[in-house]
């Protein structure tokens, strides 16, 4: 959003670390100095992690080269950046390079080394030449391409392909509430509901399903070819159309009768191999499910609710995000299911970071915020002095904090703020912080952020060698991934949970729309396994207090239930948790 008056959109430090990115790549691949291309990766770190918009420091003619890491140039740049929202050297730089050839650094095990061999040797410079030359065994002849690299990158062209065509679910679900709304109000619509991976809560969905119940005569379906932002109608009809959205988004509605409506939103939420489980037995028993009802030979004998179908079989009824041909139709036949968590059940917030670190709000604030969302605790975890880009603190400012949190306990009331930290898994498994310090805080949020590429035995075992460390409470984002970015790094799960489980060690499922991390697999792996999780949101900032929603939806989609979660504890019992953890 442009405020008044601004002509420019306001540039971002995303969008300045973007570019910066960006340059540092291409100069990579030209095999160009590797200080140049060090200089802008690290300025481009520096104002990722910087707590402040450059855009404002440019306003008010803040020296920038007073800045880790930015240098005259790269000041200069910045600036460029800032009045202009682009930067010329850039443009010229992209002018002499194939348009996709950066497409291809980001699949996993092509660094710009490979890909500028790549290009050098074989003249790939796209992603297809690259699929090209992988069907035609061509990969093999270069040096240092082994059949295991080849393996990795042909998995990791597999994901980008998969991920190209998706969104993530915080770019869906808002959209599709804001259509849900409009079409609400429309003459003679009853019901509209959200279907698809969208009402199942998956972390990236493909497209946006509606289901609309409505009169005969109704005006649901030419408000919807009617939306603002239409990029395209791709299919037009009564019943059904789809259109594309500006922003590249497919939304298909379908408007049925009343009385058919709970089978076909059932039908439209899927999971397609959740229906055709249902349906199956279904014929079994003589009857047969569609999208427009339950059927006995020509007699519709259900399907104004959703709760018909499973009632039909005498089942629970089965929460969307569960459909997914888990296991859940033989749990509900035997009334077994699990009680999914909810978001009321959450009684605090382990993960947050402040202006400690790299968040933008106080302690304070972020007290107050949580507060007003009703919860008993927060845990203030800002990053540790290893992590340098973030601005972790060295064990005078955690001194400082701990202080400073003393005193907000004395002041506030209703909420109670948790001494912790987000502290660094060095390479060698050991935290990143003192044992003066680990010893005065009530638990620790632990995570890996750096040599993302240690090999599957190596970071296995430093995340096992940190759970040894009697003041690891919780690991924090366990895989790494970020979704569509970056992979998870090599590690074993399995190895990982049973450590867990032998420490007594705490699994985080961060919140975060694009970590999701524990995602739906890994939670259920760890609920059966009896390990606990923390669903936390890592915000930095008031508003990222908000993203719990995400976390209960990962959480429900991995047959999660309250008392699998450390934070749905009154605050006495989850301090008398980590006493005993500490031993
Ligand atoms: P997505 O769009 O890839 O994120 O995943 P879905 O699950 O939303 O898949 P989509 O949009 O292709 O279809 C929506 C639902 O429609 C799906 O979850 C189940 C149902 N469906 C689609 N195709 C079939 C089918 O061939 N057989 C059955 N039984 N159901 C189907
Ligand atoms: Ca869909
Ligand atoms: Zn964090």
């Amino acid at each position: 959003m442009t405020n008044e008056g601004v002509k420019l959109p306001r540039v971002t430090n995303r969008k300045i670390a973007d570019i910066f990115n960006e340059i540092a790549d291409l100069l990579d691949i030209d095999g160009d100095n590797p200080f140049k291309v060090r200089a802008y990766r690290n300025a481009a770190r520096t104002i990722l992690g910087y707590p402040r918009e450059m855009a404002d420091l440019v306003e008010e003619g803040f020296d920038l080269t007073t800045l880790r890491g930015i240098g005259k140039e790269l000041a200069k740049k910045i600036t460029e950046i800032v009045r202009t929202g682009k930067l010329v050297y850039l443009e010229k730089l992209k002018k002499t390079h194939p348009p996709q050839l950066e497409e291809l650094l980001k699949i996993p095990g092509l660094g710009p080394g490979r890909v500028r061999l790549l290009h050098e040797l074989l003249r790939i410079n796209s992603l297809e030449d690259l699929e090209n030359a992988l069907r035609e065994g061509k990969l093999k002849k270069v040096p240092g391409f082994g059949p295991k690299l080849i393996a990795k990158i042909e998995n990791g062209i597999q994901t980008r392909r998969y991920e190209a065509h998706r969104f993530k679910l915080s770019e869906a679900l808002p959209v599709a509430e804001w259509i849900v709304k409009i079409l609400k109000k429309t003459k003679g619509a009853i019901h509209v509901e959200i279907a698809g991976s969208l009402r199942r809560r998956k972390e990236t969905v493909h497209d946006i399903d509606l289901v609309a119940a409505c009169e005969e005569i109704n005006d649901t379906m030419v408000y919807f070819l009617n939306l603002p932002k239409i990029q395209k109608i791709v299919m037009k009809g009564t019943t059904r159309s789809t259109i594309l959205l500006e922003n590249g988004m497919s939304v298909d509605l379908r408007v049925v009768s009343t009385e058919s409506f709970g089978a076909t939103l059932h039908h439209f939420t899927g999971s397609k191999a959740h229906n055709i489980t249902l349906r199956k037995m279904a014929v079994e028993k003589g009857m047969k499910i569609n999208e427009y009802g339950i059927w006995q030979g020509k007699k519709r004998i259900g399907g104004d609710k959703e709760e018909d179908i499973y009632n039909l079989f005498g089942m629970q009824y089965i929460e969307p995000e569960m459909r997914e041909n888990r296991g859940e139709i033989a749990l509900a036949q035997d009334h077994q299911l699990p009680t999914l968590i909810t978001r009321a059940d959450i009684k605090g917030d382990l993960h947050i970071h402040t202006t400690y670190s790299d968040g933008l709000a106080s302690i304070e604030e972020m007290a107050l915020q949580a507060k007003r969302l009703g919860y008993e605790y927060i845990a203030i975890t800002d990053h540790t002095e290893h992590l340098k880009v973030a601005h972790g603190m060295d064990e005078k400012r955690a001194r400082k904090q701990l202080e400073e949190i003393d005193v907000l306990n004395e002041k506030l009331d209703g909420i109670t703020i948790l001494k912790a930290a987000e502290i660094d898994i060095l390479e060698d498994g050991s935290l990143d912080m003192p044992d003066s310090i680990l010893e005065a805080l009530d638990l620790t949020v632990c995570s890996v952020h750096t040599r993302f590429n240690l090999s599957l035995r190596k970071q296995t075992e430093r995340i096992l060698k940190a759970m040894e460390n009697p003041h690891f409470t919780i690991l924090a984002h366990p895989t790494g991934r970020l979704i569509g970015l970056r992979e998870p790094y090599d590690i074993d799960m399995e190895a990982v949970m049973r450590q867990a489980k032998a420490r007594g060690c705490i699994l985080e499922l961060n919140a975060q729309p694009d970590r999701l991390d524990l995602n739906d697999i890994h939670s259920k792996m760890a609920k059966e396994m009896g390990i606990r999780i923390a669903i936390s949101t890592d915000a930095h900032s008031l508003n990222d207090l908000e993203l719990m929603r995400y976390g209960i939806w990962q959480a429900r989609r991995g047959w999660i239930e309250k008392a699998d979660v450390i934070n749905t504890l009154p605050l006495t019992a989850l301090q008398k948790l980590f006493r005993e953890m500490k031993g």
